[in-house]
């Protein structure tokens, strides 16, 4: 899973990378081309708990691929994004935008101001202005070639959408629909998770940007960091960071908010498998089939598939052991179709 990290200049983006990730990116490198990457690991304490039974050479957590995206160089700074930027984030799975909510004279805002509601609207914007260049361009190409199909006409509406100031995640698709858009990498599609970044004196407030309200009208998920201050915290040594933690009143590490926010935005959820060799967490989009899921693994596991032997994890514990779940009649076989559940160990079953 890729996440791209964006926003305007100077909100903060390196910043908040290196607060969720423990990394030590410069920051205030303004017009650094460089973008960062750092992999996040999702904690699972179910991991722990089999690792105990299975006594595995290797544990391996779901992992969330950060890209802090450079700097925008070629548009004007009252832009997030310059082209090199958008085609990036064409192969990311969601966005994540850092809005400036904090106060810092020192720093200076492109638009001048900071205005976390603004700053969501217009990079949404900027991000409907590049999927409606690609559909204009389209629907003409479609239109000389006189197919007024069912392409055009979707294609169509998606642009309807659009124009009427509206993101394409909001617009109601069915699943064919959906998989028919799929090759043009629409980026206001994408699930966008917006993180106000604030300064010290908003912590334990409550909304005072206005933010929650802007993301329940968008109808985008929604967290509040103090990015500078947890940088700070994820430097520290990690036994001395809760206490520093809650010195500040900072709550909650913010990785694991983060993270909470990340798999909720994106529908996904987490399968496992348990063995000797690996015990390993895999995440999925909720509502995939067992068959698809194989092929997370490996796809011969997904061509050869023949069934899956599934144990939700809560049974598996209270057996104790997989012959023990067996016994109880825990462990069903599934087809290809059955929809992978959260928290399911699974092996699969293949023939290549
Ligand atoms: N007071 C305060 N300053 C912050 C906060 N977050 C970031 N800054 C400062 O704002 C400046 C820009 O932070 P960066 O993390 O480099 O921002 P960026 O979005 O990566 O900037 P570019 O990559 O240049 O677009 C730095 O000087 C930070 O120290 C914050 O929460 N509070
Ligand atoms: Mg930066």
């Amino acid at each position: 899973m890729k996440v791209g990290v964006i926003g305007y200049a100077r909100s903060g983006k390196t910043t908040v990378f290196n607060a969720l990730t423990g990394a030590h990116a410069a920051v205030g490198a303004f017009g650094s081309r460089d973008a960062n990457v750092a992999v996040l690991k999702v904690p699972d304490e179910r991991l722990e708990r089999l690792a105990e039974i299975h006594h595995p050479k290797k544990v391996t957590h779901a992992e969330i691929q950060f890209l802090d995206v450079a700097p925008n160089t070629a548009a004007g700074e009252d832009k997030a994004l310059d082209s090199a930027a958008l085609t990036v984030l064409k192969n990311v799975d969601a966005l994540v935008h850092v809005v400036r909510a904090f106060e810092n004279e020192d720093v200076v805002h492109p638009k001048d101001s900071v205005d976390p509601v603004r700053d969501g609207r217009s990079l949404d914007e900027e991000l409907q202005l590049d999927d409606l260049i690609i559909i204009e361009r389209r629907l003409e190409r479609l239109a000389k070639e006189g197919r007024k199909d069912r392409e055009y006409d979707l294609i169509g509406r998606c642009r309807d959408h659009i124009e009427s100031g509206q993101s394409l995640r909001t617009l109601e698709l069915n699943p064919q629909e959906q998989k028919a858009i799929g090759g043009y990498t629409f980026l206001s599609r994408k699930p966008l998770l917006l993180l106000g970044n604030y300064g010290e004196e908003g912590i334990g407030q409550a909304d005072p940007a206005g933010l929650d309200a802007y993301a329940a009208e968008a109808g985008l998920a929604h967290i509040d960091l103090c990015a500078a201050m947890e940088m700070e915290v994820a430097q520290l040594p990690e036994d001395e960071r809760q206490a520093f933690r809650d010195e500040l009143g900072l709550g909650e590490a913010s990785r694991i908010r983060f993270i909470r926010s990340a798999y909720h935005s994106l529908g996904l959820i987490s399968f496992l498998t348990a063995g000797e060799p690996e015990v390993r967490a895999w995440p999925i989009v909720a509502g995939t089939h067992a068959v698809d899921a194989a092929g997370q693994i490996h796809s011969d596991i997904q061509r050869g598939f023949i069934r899956a032997e599934v144990v939700a994890y809560d049974d598996f514990m209270a057996a104790g052991s997989m012959a023990k779940a067996k016994e109880a009649g825990h462990v069903r076989l599934e087809g290809k179709e059955y929809e992978v559940k959260d928290g399911d160990i699974i092996l699969f079953r293949f023939n290549v």
